[in-house]
């Protein structure tokens, strides 16, 4: 049965047209696979790269994909089997195909004893995440998804249910021995845990890349033009991917290799190259295009000396802070980057990527700061970022419009704010206390703090386009 009306399922799928179906049987395979965190990206990513792997190499690596919070996705994949599309925009061309690899679903605020048997299952021998930067602190805001994880592990340890990986898929530098950390703190009183998931849990650390923006009807309805159906799970991405895995599967994995994933060794020259020039150029971009009143990061690319500006921040601060990986060169991956952000058909939305901008940052930004800091070198253009944010987070765009502050220390900047001194020197002044956000090294650099308070005078006297333009 087809008809715009009528969802994605099973009997919808010999009506599809072929290119647009699944690459494996749908609930042929076995549950090999928990992923946390029903977001795009993961639909975009990880459910592609193991869809892949199962129809190249076979293997039961179906993933039993856990929501944590909303419901909306879990029930549409329910209402469609399990099913979804994404589709992979070009400047000129879009492919849409349907991804079968789930074999369950699991809403974990009403269910939470389900996540943790299925933590628990023997068949389960590798556990995917995708909780966003936030998640990496301890009472983090998706404190109780890993708190579920560690419940999960303890109960798999009770069960003797075997080994398992548990994979960071977040952006985060060593994301994998981030979150081995987190879940060891989580067991610290009991020594017998800790003993069982250093013996059988490994951290693999991965680097993860695709532009997968958030959907909007416009995916949908593109999406149920070319399938004759509706979609209400479908996602929108670039057609770039990348990951970078850290091979450490004790109880086997899904051939990923065979869907483009590199296994490694280390991780770690990956992690740093991405971090510091994608995130880090995208949330530089965010701040000044959402100051500057411009909605998608292709859009604030088009700004007046937009472009020069995140060409001269990488050439002359990101980059001389890397170690590339051997075979790449970054400058050329570096221009690949702002090309991929000039796709005029992915509508990244500023806003999106300017949330959370206190646990992105560090890693984005600061960090490249602090090496570049420590060459003896000047850093005028990321401290142009730093200002963008500074003004950014006062909540007004340059137009007079107001930006939404939607960050989990949104009440420490504010407070901040309320107390700080007068003018942009007191601005600074005040935020660069937050010690989460910027180091004491960082905060104490009087050069640098001179840098800062400059930008945020010119931003605030003439606003973000008119600072590019007079670069
Ligand atoms: C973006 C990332 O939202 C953001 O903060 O910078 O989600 C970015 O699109 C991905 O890391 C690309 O791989």
């Amino acid at each position: 049965m087809t008809g715009p009306r009528a969802l994605l399922g099973r009997t919808a799928l010999a009506g599809l047209p072929a290119e647009c179906r699944p690459l494996i049987e749908p609930g042929a395979a076995g549950p090999g696979v928990v992923h946390l965190g029903l977001g795009a990206f993961f639909r975009a990513h990880q459910a592609i790269y193991t869809e892949e792997a199962m129809a190249s190499a076979g293997g039961d690596w179906g993933i039993v994909a856990v929501a944590p919070r909303s419901r909306a996705v879990h029930d549409a994949l329910r209402a469609q089997d399990l099913m979804f599309a994404v589709a992979s925009t070009a400047a000129r061309r879009t492919d849409v195909r349907v991804v079968a690899a789930l074999t369950g679903v699991v809403h974990a605020a009403g269910d939470p004893d389900g996540v943790v048997a299925l933590l628990a299952d023997p068949r389960i021998r590798v556990v995917t995440l995708t909780l966003t930067e936030k998640a990496y602190v301890p009472a983090g805001e998706t404190a109780v998804i890993t708190g579920l994880l560690t419940r999960g592990l303890l109960a798999r340890a009770r069960a003797d249910a075997g080994p398992l990986a548990v994979v960071s898929c977040d952006n985060l530098p060593g994301n994998g021995a981030r979150l081995r950390e987190l879940i060891g703190r989580t067991v610290r009183a009991d020594t017998r845990a800790q003993e069982w998931i250093a013996g059988n849990v490994t951290f693999p650390g991965t680097t993860v890349d695709r532009i997968v923006p958030a959907v909007t009807p416009g995916t949908l309805d593109l999406v149920r033009e070319r399938l004759g159906v509706t979609d209400l799970a479908a996602v929108r991405a670039e057609p770039y991917r990348q990951w970078i895995i850290e091979d450490a599967f004790p109880h086997g994995r899904p051939a990923w290799d065979r869907a483009g994933a590199v296994l490694t060794a280390d991780t770690g020259p990956y992690d740093e190259l991405k971090l510091r020039t994608l995130n880090g150029l995208h949330s530089s971009l965010a701040y000044l295009g959402a100051l500057a009143g411009r909605a998608t990061i292709a859009e604030t690319l088009a700004l007046p000396q937009a472009r020069v500006f995140a060409e001269l921040l990488l050439a002359e601060e990101i980059l001389p802070t890397l170690t590339p990986p051997e075979g790449i060169d970054p400058a050329a991956y570096g221009r690949s980057v702002l090309d991929r952000f000039a796709n005029p058909a992915i509508h990244h939305r500023t806003l999106q990527i300017a949330t959370d901008g206190s646990h992105k940052l560090p890693a984005r930004i600061v960090r490249t700061v602090l090496d570049r800091r420590a060459q003896g070198a000047p850093t005028p253009w990321a401290a142009l970022v730093v200002a963008a944010w500074m003004r950014f987070v006062q909540g007004t765009a340059d137009d007079g419009r107001p930006l939404p502050l939607d960050d989990p220390l949104a009440d420490r900047i504010r407070s901040a704010l309320a107390t700080a001194g007068p003018g942009p020197a007191g601005v600074v002044a005040a935020l660069l206390d937050l010690r989460a956000v910027f180091p004491s090294e960082f905060a104490h650099d009087t050069t640098l703090r001179k840098l800062i308070v400059g930008w945020l005078t010119t931003l605030t006297r003439r606003g973000a386009a008119a600072t590019l333009a007079g670069m």
